[in-house]
């Protein structure tokens, strides 16, 4: 099975959207592997987000990050993290569509409500920078029976 990051930011946390955002994901279909809610230090921010260290935008986006807690987890599924995309939408709040978490929840794209990760490498990555391989947890669900094919 394929696993991919997410990560509800700061703004979704003190919007109380943690239930709301992880049902969505449990309807779908996909199974919680991992999860952690904390305070994330600045090295794993930045290594979270390298790839943005030298856009305009890295201070403010590491400031929003850190500016409270975050409920880390990991999900699995075939194909999850091109599906998990699709739950989240667009970066940009404003231009995702109705239906996605960004599209119902958000505005700004300073304030995005959540993270996914964008492929099924920076998964890996990104799982790997948060989640030690003792964290990862294996078990079935009883409607993987049923909510796949084959
Ligand atoms: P993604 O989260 O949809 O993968 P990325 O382009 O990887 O989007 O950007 C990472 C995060 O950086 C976004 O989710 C958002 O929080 C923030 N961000 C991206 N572009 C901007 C911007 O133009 N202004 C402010 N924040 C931004
Ligand atoms: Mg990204």
């Amino acid at each position: 099975m394929d696993r991919t990051f997410v990560m509800i930011k700061p703004d979704g946390i003190q919007r109380g959207l943690v239930g709301e955002i992880i049902s969505r994901f449990e309807a779908k279909g996909l199974k919680l592997s991992a999860s952690r809610f904390e305070n994330l230090p600045d090295t794993r921010v930045t290594e979270q987000y390298k790839e943005h260290l030298a856009k305009p935008f890295f201070p403010s986006l590491k400031q929003y990050i850190m500016g409270g807690p975050c409920f880390l987890m990991v999900w699995e599924g075939r194909n999850v993290v091109s599906i998990a995309r699709k739950l989240i939408g667009a970066t940009n709040p404003a231009e995702a569509l109705p239906g996605t978490i960004r599209g119902d929840f958000g505005i700004d794209i300073g304030r995005n409500v959540i993270h996914g990760s964008d492929s099924p490498e920076s998964a890996i990555r990104e799982i790997a920078i948060h989640f030690g391989q003792n964290e990862l947890v294996s078990y079935t669900r009883i409607d993987e029976a049923v909510i796949y094919e084959y």
